[in-house]
């Protein structure tokens, strides 16, 4: 999967005794998708020993085509009249220097029928939020040997729940805030930073999104500590009463008319020593990107799971479980791909293509300073720069950079002009 970049069989198994093999391979009962989840996770035990890592969990949804009469045996998705499977991983990123260490387990299930009991009378563990807890309790064993561990996670893994059983020694969240809960010495979470003094402001670069313009923000930030009460409704009454947190609120002042200011309340269990501190954490919410270029790589222009013709759930689950997988290597070659090892060229190029990049470089390249090739000429990193132009990025250091999607694009271009190059001199 990762060196053909598709999850098709037909293409993955290259004539037509492989593609009934690999079909085999899924329909065979004693490969399960448990055993192939827990496949994720090897190597990455190793990788993490004496580190701080953030553990990113996030679900994302893959849905396929299917029709009234013919579900594959799909349950409905959020989206309405969707049929799908959720795919729940956790990828585990160097708290310093960002480098992807792998995967440390995760869950991936289709809906099958709806929930009898009302949402809120169900407990913790019985909700399909149940997931957030289970998953980091799996992680934590993967995990056991790095020196500290954040996970870090979207507004809905905010639950008491997860609050008051995942935290351990060494083993931290950080948590987007969902609600405005109720503080236990009275009072409501959201109105907390009012009584607490600005600690910092600072300029920052946003970067484009699909839903914003790149522009420069002044935010503010304030933190401190609040106690949030267990909820009335839960029935989690087997939890402390209340829970002892840290807030950090980042805001954005003035911005431009139109625009959405960036406001981020993030929840954690870390002790803030000061301002410089609280920045840390939030650079490492941020790290989050991480985990939604997975779900890139696995769907459209990636792997395209989605696109996938196999007939029955149970396959399809399989298949999303070895492509999890498939897709976190990817990312890992993207990595090595992007410069900081001081690599050459060559080590991945010939001779004849690292030809063609200097002979398409004066072509590539824009007329001011900001869009030149910054690396060192047949470095690994420069040529991934000329990739990256092909693949549509845009050059800009202020702009998001390069994801595999883009150099998997870029690469495929390439390798057609290098073709056609080389065709010169016959
Ligand atoms: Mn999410």
């Amino acid at each position: 999967m990762v060196e053909a970049t598709t999850v098709c069989l037909r293409s993955l198994g290259d004539g037509r005794s492989g593609t009934v093999r690999f079909g085999r391979f899924l329909s065979n009962p004693k490969v399960t998708t448990a055993a192939l989840i827990e496949g994720w996770s090897a190597g990455t035990a190793a990788a993490v020993r004496g580190r701080h890592v953030l553990a990113l969990q996030d679900t994302t949804e893959a849905h396929f085509r299917t029709a009234a009469g013919r579900r594959r045996g799909l349950g409905a998705t959020g989206k309405g009249n969707v049929y799908g499977l959720m795919v729940h991983p956790v990828l585990v990123i160097d708290a310093e220097s960002g480098v992807c260490h792998g995967l440390a387990g995760g869950k991936i299930w289709t809906r099958s029928g709806l929930a009898q009991q009302p949402h809120r009378k169900r407990c913790s563990a019985d909700k399909e939020s149940g997931r957030w807890l289970d998953v980091a309790e799996a992680a934590k064993e993967v995990l056991a040997g790095a020196a500290q561990v954040t996970v870090v996670a979207d507004r809905e893994a905010d639950l008491y729940a997860a609050w008051a059983g995942v935290p351990a020694p060494a083993f931290h969240l950080l948590i987007r805030a969902n609600t405005n809960r109720v503080l236990a010495g009275g009072g409501r979470l959201y109105d907390a930073p009012a009584a607490w003094p600005d600690a910092d402001r600072r300029i920052v670069e946003l970067r484009e999104r699909a839903d914003r313009r790149p522009r420069q923000a002044v935010l503010t930030l304030r933190y401190g500590e609040v106690a949030i009460k267990r909820p009335d409704y839960a029935p989690d009454k087997h939890l402390p009463p209340s829970l002892k947190l840290r807030l950090i609120e980042i805001r954005e002042l003035d911005p431009p008319a139109g625009e959405e200011p960036l406001h981020w309340r993030l929840l954690t269990t870390h002790a803030i020593a000061d301002a410089a501190h609280a920045w840390e954490i939030v650079r490492w919410y941020t790290q989050r990107w991480h985990i939604e270029q997975l779900f890139r790589t696995m769907k459209s222009q990636g792997l395209g799971i989605e696109d996938s013709q196999i007939a029955d759930a149970e396959r399809l689950l399989k298949l999303a479980a070895i492509a999890t997988r498939a897709a976190c290597i990817i990312m890992q070659l993207v990595q090595a791909r992007d410069g900081k090892t001081n690599q050459p060229a060559a080590d991945v190029f010939p001779s004849e293509e690292i030809a063609t990049m200097d002979a398409l470089l004066p072509k590539i390249e824009g007329a001011t300073a900001k869009q030149k090739n910054p690396h060192p000429p047949h470095s690994l990193a420069w040529a991934a720069w000329i990739i990256a132009r092909l693949g549509g990025w845009s050059g800009y250091a202020s702009y998001r950079p390069p994801g595999p999607i883009t150099m998997r694009n870029g690469l495929e271009r390439f390798k057609a002009i290098a073709l056609g190059f080389a065709l010169q001199h016959v």
